[in-house]
């Protein structure tokens, strides 16, 4: 496991709250004071680690327990999102080329940082889902670097252009380039020279190749033993390109791990792989909610944060009672809209509402985000009245609402309808479901 020390500390201070009879402001300060400790000692950023904290404290104290959720889970699901944001966010970016070919990938980074191993890592990791790799040693500084490329080829089985005691690096990487494409190649993944202990010198002679070969994507090398002060590195890089990711090396066995993904992650620059060995095949794609759930070492955190998010939508007993009977009013939809905007699809949010468990109506997916955006934005312009009898609205209040809404009258109108036509749906639906009546659990959420 990469970051054996964080994840054995953070993991040990989940177990504590997991143990805990009961889960109260003791117990998530002392968790937070826990794993602020173990963020510091892998060199997150202090200014980092209290941002994080505050935000925990604040969400497990004051956020209202949806039904059915304990603190406890509701504590585990806020300290999970708020690490899978330190390090990069919910996305993980995607590693897959786009269809371009010959989709030409160059790796820069300072001397030592773990160039010419992580050009093996990812021909070997291109390799294997069957794309065919050329790699390109455009290092003609270093002694023998092209000897070093060859020989890691020959163990992957990747072919490698360079050449002992070149004139230009540059010359090197065109005519490289130029003969992986002639061949067809799919992939052509380009080294350079780390001829640069600073991130200034490294970024203009990365503009020169690039130039040069007019790369699809730049990857920042990023020693990982080095930690928070990636973030000088990443953030000079992320500014100079706009087709840049990042790949950090020596996260196995390093302490200062979490500093470094932490500090580049901080930069938005996206972190694609990190290396976790020596040898070719330790290479990891990086996600940061699979990470964190290995940091935390528990399984199934990502299921947990899905059932708090449900729980979090579902509608109040009396409103789930008037969905159910087909006798809701706007009043009720609109608070249900507002409650699961971050759920996304209508058709998951329908699953939530008791009953709909089993099948959902057709047409009812085509309500997309946007549509559920604006018939917010619709239902917020109308009076109480309004949104308790829709039968009241005529058209001069749906010019009033339209403006009022910034929407057209022809909106207003496809909601009062769409409002309709899901009552009729949910009325029939009820006497089919007398027919055959649900079995589930009303409360399952
Ligand atoms: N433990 C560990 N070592 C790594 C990893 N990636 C690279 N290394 C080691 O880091 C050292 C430098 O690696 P290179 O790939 O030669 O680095 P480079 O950036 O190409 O170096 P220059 O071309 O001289 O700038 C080597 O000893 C590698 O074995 C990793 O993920 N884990
Ligand atoms: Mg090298």
């Amino acid at each position: 496991m990469v970051l054996e020390r964080l994840s054995s500390a953070i993991n040990s201070a989940i177990k504590r709250v997991m143990r805990a009879p009961l889960v109260d402001e003791r117990v998530v300060r002392e968790l937070i004071r826990d794993i602020q400790r173990a963020l510091l000692q892998a060199d997150v950023n202090v200014k980092l680690v209290f941002d994080l904290s505050k935000k925990i404290e604040e969400r497990v104290l004051k956020e209202k327990l949806p039904p059915g959720i304990t603190r406890r889970e509701l504590l585990l699901k806020v300290v999970y999102e708020e690490l899978v944001n330190l390090l990069g966010g919910e996305t993980t970016p995607s590693v897959l080329p786009s269809g371009k070919k010959p989709y030409i990938l160059m790796l820069v980074g300072i001397q030592g940082s773990g160039k010419t191993t992580s050009v093996a890592k990812l021909a070997l990791f291109y390799k294997r889902k069957r794309f065919k790799v050329g790699v390109v040693c455009a290092d003609n500084f270093r002694p023998g670097a092209f000897a070093q490329l060859r020989q890691l080829g020959e163990l992957i089985g990747v072919p490698v252009y360079g050449r002992e005691r070149a004139e230009s690096s540059i010359a090197l990487a065109v005519e490289g380039v130029r003969k992986f494409a002639s061949e067809g190649y799919d992939i052509i993944i380009v080294d350079t020279a780390g001829r640069h202990k600073e991130e200034k010198g490294l970024i203009d002679e990365m503009k020169q190749i690039a130039e040069a070969i007019k790369p699809d994507e730049i990857m920042l090398i990023v020693d990982g033993t080095i930690g928070q002060q990636a973030f000088v590195q990443a953030k000079a890089f992320h500014e100079a390109t706009r087709i840049g990711s990042i790949f950090i090396t020596k996260l196995d066995g390093s302490a200062r791990g979490g500093g470094a993904i932490s500090a580049v992650a901080a930069t938005g620059a996206p972190i694609k792989f990190i290396g976790v060995g020596e040898k070719v095949d330790e290479i990891e794609v990086f996600s940061p909610p699979k990470f964190v759930s290995r940091l935390l070492g528990m399984g199934d955190l990502e299921a947990l944060v899905e059932k708090v998010k449900a729980a979090e939508a579902m509608p109040r007993k009396e409103v789930a009672e008037r969905f159910i009977s087909g006798r809701f009013t706007l009043m009720d939809l609109l608070e249900q809209f507002q409650s699961i905007r971050k759920m996304g699809p209508l058709s998951k949010i329908l699953k939530l509402i008791p009953g709909f468990s089993f099948s959902l109506p057709e047409g009812f997916e085509e309500v997309t985000e946007d549509k559920i955006k604006r018939y917010i934005a619709i239902m917020q312009s109308m009076t109480e009245e309004e949104l308790l009898k829709p039968e009241i609205i005529n058209r001069s209040r749906m010019k009033r609402i339209a403006i009022g809404s910034g929407t057209a009258v022809r909106d207003v109108r496809e909601l009062l309808n769409q409002y309709r036509a899901m009552k009729k749906m949910l009325r029939q639906f009820k006497r089919k479901a007398r027919r055959f009546p649900f079995k589930g659990d009303f409360r399952r959420l």
